[in-house]
């Protein structure tokens, strides 16, 4: 018997209707939640819960996709040579990128951030998840287009970061630029591009962040 045959082509929705007042509770705390999330980049080297980052990868594995064609590859890094490659070539990047590259406008917008060419968070926090971007999926030697990718990733992304905030873990989007190095470092197949380098940990004792202030509801809405 075929898949198919097995598999009926719908099912129905599993979903909760809430009272009013419980879904409002919900979503305040939620906003709260989120509203903890920083991007950290001085992280300690402590070791991560078992099984934890398995979690957090299902839960971005559950983002919407283009066709539903999924079209993620998250590679954990914890070897600590792996780590250390990564971030000699990311920093090797990283400097022409502070010394050549940057527009005097972008240096300008960076400047709040305190960042600079040296990343020792790459070697630091004890897991770095590199997600790769699959432009298509090649069966029996044919190349499968997948669609939107770029949606279909950073969607998954902004799962994943929420969830390991959920989880009580820290990170940051890091985007050494260019990123060609990580393909060629985690040996990734031609048909996947490197999208996002987020190294997860918990933050440095003292661990200090931007002070930055987000946007109010009247700045970032139009109501019509
Ligand atoms: N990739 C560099 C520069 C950088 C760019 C942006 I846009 C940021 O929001 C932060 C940093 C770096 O990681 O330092």
């Amino acid at each position: 018997m075929s898949q198919s045959q097995l598999e009926p082509p719908f099912v129905p929705l599993a979903f909760e209707r809430l009272a009013p007042e419980q879904m409002l509770a919900r979503a305040r705390a939620w906003r709260e939640e989120l509203a903890h999330r920083r991007s950290v980049r001085h992280f300690a080297p402590d070791p991560l819960p078992e099984g934890l980052l398995e979690e957090c990868l299902l839960a971005a594995g559950s983002a919407p996709s283009g066709a539903h064609r999924q079209p993620w590859t998250f590679v954990v890094v914890r070897d600590a040579e792996l780590k250390r490659r990564i971030r000699l070539a990311a920093e090797e990047e990283e400097r022409k990128l502070y010394t050549e590259r940057i527009s005097d406008e972008w240096r300008e917008a960076l400047a709040p951030l305190g960042t600079d060419a040296n990343k020792p968070f790459l070697e630091i926090a004890p897991a770095l998840i590199v997600v790769f971007r699959r432009a298509h999926e090649l069966e029996d030697g044919q190349k499968r287009t997948n669609y939107y990718t770029q949606e279909s990733v950073g969607l998954a992304c902004g799962f994943l970061l929420a969830a390991l905030h959920h989880a009580g873990l820290a990170s940051l989007t890091h985007t050494p630029s260019p990123m060609a190095f990580l393909s060629e470092l985690l040996e990734r197949p031609d048909n996947e591009r490197p999208f996002l380098l987020i190294p997860v940990g918990y933050p440095a004792a003292g661990c200090e962040v931007p002070n930055l202030r987000r946007k109010v509801l009247n700045e970032i809405t139009v109501w019509r």
